[in-house]
């Protein structure tokens, strides 16, 4: 068939103008006359959607047509950004669309670009990994499904009152939301709580089923993602939760109104919300449903496309290839077995081949208190069902280690999927681990640490199942859309084909000497400053200079990312600002932007002494021109794109060990910027990459912290060390940087001065010295440029196209497929 209508789906101005006209009288009942910037954003949103959905249903049909295996990419967080930008790029029409704009009087794209809400469904780097894949799958043309859920809340918007952090509701969905679909007619039914009970079926043979006391419906919203100038246009689908109508009935008819509506307003709770605690597991009995919910209506919908196309189940793994994203859908082992098992009547042996055949893990942490645990009381209330499965392949298990480790209980008690200590609970990353023909970290040093620190004994027991895959995040957004400017100098320097290949930037080397080349790129740099500057001047009421040295820290705030190191280090110069002792002949502004998880009281003082910090140094006379301190609110995938192009000095300080890999590095190097970090998470392929000239490394490296944790670290010794940290300190304490107030940043200076958990202290003195070293590097711009350049071209190796393909190739074995559009 024939997929393409010309009038709907033409890629000229004329049609797309044709195509808002459209929409604008006929979906949104207004007339052009009166449209508001949102109406046009709507107007050629759904404009574009039209020319999504050609290639969406082409892609779809390939697969129906000729059977392959597809990606299941299971994630509790795709966080996904503005969709419009990237699907016009993704589409090639983005001039098409300013053109069509400018007959309604719109000069410019980015008014339009502006009102666009981004859905906030993840906390950070985890669900932006999830998108830049899913683009990546696309660009790559591999069939593909991203799984997830439509949370009504995404992550809380950010204010700062007082220089607090204040949370308030996000309410994405408020002005309409134009990129999804939902296709309630592919809904699914998922069971909670109640009891098992055995029967014997047919052939007398005892069998166990399950009996659930409440039920959800899941109804798929499905937004279209498409690849870069291809026609695959792979799927996200996210599940929102719907009360169950059935139940509703039966109870109306038996009068108990109140009851029902409860249960109703019980299942629409959720996908109310995102659990905006990223790094710690709060345990809780919604996130537990939360997981089981997405997890089985996606595992449903895989198994029912096979049944569509007369595909028997058994050969599900040569059909899905099913990835877990951390350990928040691991539920997924469980439940694929008792899908098999109880309703498509496979035996144990077969359903089991079946799952770890399909089944692979990515983990992306190492702290223990990110790892999730479910109490076993929860776990059986809510998933009686799974927690027999789960009881039976432990004891499986066990039983195969009994054998390998004869007499050795003590192994048994540390791989169990069951954590016998304490209050017993079920280890969701040994169910992963065990469930999964392989296991990834996130990045070389993480993945190594995975094995040798995490789960040595299972990577002793299965070899062969670990592997690592570097993170990637996908060019398109963060370079191509990101920054324009550097994409025209690019362009014009190695051709088109970077986006898409980004080695190709190697060829940037020959120009690492060329004077006017270096200018020129320095004059991409300096309009991404000035953006931002005028961004900040906007939302803060800061002045700042573009000249100055742009010193950019943003992610989530956390003590192991040490945003209080960077905080300590700004002191410093602000005291030899102060005392005459300064060399600083490098403008700084000091920029941060980071949500902390509500409930982390160290990491919202974090924030509070940050604003501190930036209240005293901005209205100080003596700063002017050579130090300025912003904390940017709310940052989110938006906002990353005005901050990652204007950036000179990217700060990846976490403590060594601890950051699994970090993505925000990968962007910043790729926008030009140098790094000042430590060997932690993927930094240490990056400057391996970069070339070590190229890169201000400082800080113990993660075996020197094992060292210094193994013996009694103490962080007063660093201290008595240092008198500068010393004067410091004592600023802090006098309340200089909170009116006075000598107890507000108490509890911080106790912790770094007390144990200091993080070794904040004993990286302090070479994380100064390399600081210095990096303003005596701004004076000498040319050296400055040059050493930029080389980041952007040799970090092709961080375009997620990369990972994606290492992925294709050692662990899903899936092959691209490219979709034709034929009439
Ligand atoms: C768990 C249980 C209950 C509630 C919430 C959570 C939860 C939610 C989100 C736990 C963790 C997360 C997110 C983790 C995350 O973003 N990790 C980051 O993943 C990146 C992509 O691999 C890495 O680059 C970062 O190093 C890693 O911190």
């Amino acid at each position: 068939g024939c997929y393409l209508d010309p009038e709907k789906a033409g890629m000229d101005s004329d049609a797309l103008f044709k195509g808002m006209t459209e929409h604008l009288f006929f979906t949104l009942g207004k007339l052009a006359t009166s449209a508001s910037p949102h109406d046009l954003y709507m107007a050629l949103s759904y404009a574009v959607k039209d020319r999504l959905m050609t290639r969406y249903l082409a892609s779809q049909e390939v697969i129906r047509k000729k059977p392959q295996k597809t990606v299941a990419y299971l994630s509790a967080e795709f966080l996904i950004g503005p969709q419009l930008s990237n699907n016009l790029l993704n589409l090639g029409i983005t001039k098409e669309a300013e053109d069509a704009l400018k007959r309604f009087g719109i000069e410019s794209l980015s008014t339009i670009l502006e009102v666009e809400e981004e859905p906030g469904l993840g906390n950070g780097g985890l669900g932006r990994l999830a998108a830049c894949y899913m683009e990546s799958l696309a660009s790559l043309q591999v069939p593909a499904v991203g799984y997830g859920i439509r949370y009504e809340f995404g992550i809380f918007n950010q204010l700062i009152r007082d220089g607090w952090q204040v949370e308030v509701t996000d309410k994405w969905l408020k002005g309409g939301w134009p990129w999804e679909l939902p296709q309630p007619d592919e809904s699914c039914f998922v069971g909670f709580g109640g009891r098992t009970e055995s029967y014997r079926d047919d052939k007398g043979k005892y069998r166990s089923r399950w009996v659930p006391s409440e039920h959800a419906i899941g109804v798929p919203h499905d937004v279209p993602v498409l690849g870069y100038r291809v026609n695959t246009c792979d799927r996200l689908r996210l599940w929102r939760a719907d009360a169950t109508e059935s139940f509703d009935f039966y109870a109306f008819n038996i009068g108990d109104y109140y009851g029902a509506v409860e249960e109703k307003v019980a299942s629409e709770t959720l996908s109310k919300v995102l659990y905006p605690n990223d790094g710690t597991d709060e345990g809780r009995r919604l996130r537990l449903k939360q997981q089981h919910f997405f997890v089985s209506c996606s595992l449903q919908d895989m198994l029912r496309s096979l049944e569509k196309r007369s595909i028997p189940v058994t050969e599900f793994a040569n059909h899905w290839t099913v990835q877990l994203n951390d350990t928040h859908p691991a539920i997924a082992v469980a439940e694929l077995m008792r899908l098999l098992i109880d309703q498509y009547q496979i035996g144990w042996d077969k359903a089991w081949n079946i799952t770890t055949s399909s089944v692979a893990y990515t983990n992306h942490t190492l702290l223990p208190e990110a790892l999730e645990k479910w109490d076993l009381s929860l776990f059986s209330d809510l998933l009686p069902r799974h927690l027999e499965i789960i009881y039976e392949i432990n004891w499986r298990f066990l039983q195969q280690l009994r054998l390998r480790y004869p007499g050795d209980d003590k192994i048994l008690q540390k791989l169990s999927i069951i954590d016998e200590e304490g209050s017993k609970s079920v280890r969701m990353a040994h169910l992963a681990t065990i469930g999964a023909h392989h296991i990834n970290g996130v990045a070389a040093l993480h993945s190594d640490l995975i094995k040798r620190q995490l789960l040595p004994e299972f990577a002793e027991l299965w070899p062969e199942k670990f592997t690592n895959v570097t993170n990637g995040v996908t060019p398109r957004r963060w370079v191509a859309l990101a920054n324009p400017s550097l994409s025209n100098l690019l362009e014009k320097e190695v051709g088109p084909d970077w986006i898409t290949n980004m080695e190709l930037l190697k060829k940037l080397e020959n120009k690492k000497d060329d004077a006017n080349f270096l200018q020129e790129f320095e004059e991409t740099k300096l309009r991404g400053k000035r953006k931002l500057a005028s961004f900040i001047h906007t939302k803060t009421g800061i002045l700042v200079d573009p000249s100055s040295l742009f010193d950019v820290q943003v992610k989530r705030i956390h003590q192991y990312k040490r945003q209080h190191l960077n905080a300590l280090q700004i002191i410093a110069q602000y005291l030899r600002i102060k005392n005459g002792t300064s060399n600083y002949k490098a403008p700084r502004t000091v920029i941060f932007g980071g949500k902390a998880a509500p409930g982390y009281f160290m990491a919202k003082l974090i924030i509070r002494f940050i604003n501190g910090i930036a209240d005293v140094v901005n209205s100080d006379p003596d700063m002017e021109g050579l130090l300025r301190v912003v904390f940017l609110p709310d940052y989110n995938v938006k906002l990353g794109e005005i901050v990652y192009p204007a950036t000179d000095l990217s700060e990846q300080i976490s403590t060594a060990g601890k950051e699994a890999s970090g993505t925000g590095n990968m962007k910043f190097a790729m926008n030009g910027a140098l790094t000042i970090g430590t060997l932690d998470g993927a930094n240490v392929e990056l400057r391996d990459l970069v070339k070590k000239e190229n890169f201000f490394l400082f800080g113990k490296t993660e075996s020197e912290i094992m060292h210094l944790k193994n013996n009694s670290y103490s962080p007063k010794t660093f201290i008595e060390k240092c008198p500068e940290l010393q004067e410091v300190i004592r600023l802090i304490e006098i309340g200089h940087f909170s009116n006075g107030d000598k107890e507000l940043f108490k509890p911080l200076l106790n912790s770094l001065t007390g144990n200091d958990p993080f070794f904040v202290m004993a990286d302090f003195e070479d994380y100064l010295n390399k600081q210095d070293e990096v303003s005596n590097f701004w004076n000498n711009k040319k050296a400055w440029n040059k050493m930029a350049l080389l980041n952007t071209a040799r970090s092709g190796y961080f375009s997620s196209d990369r990972s994606i393909r290492e992925y294709c190739e050692s662990i899903w074995k899936v092959s691209p497929m490219p979709v034709e559009i034929t009439c």
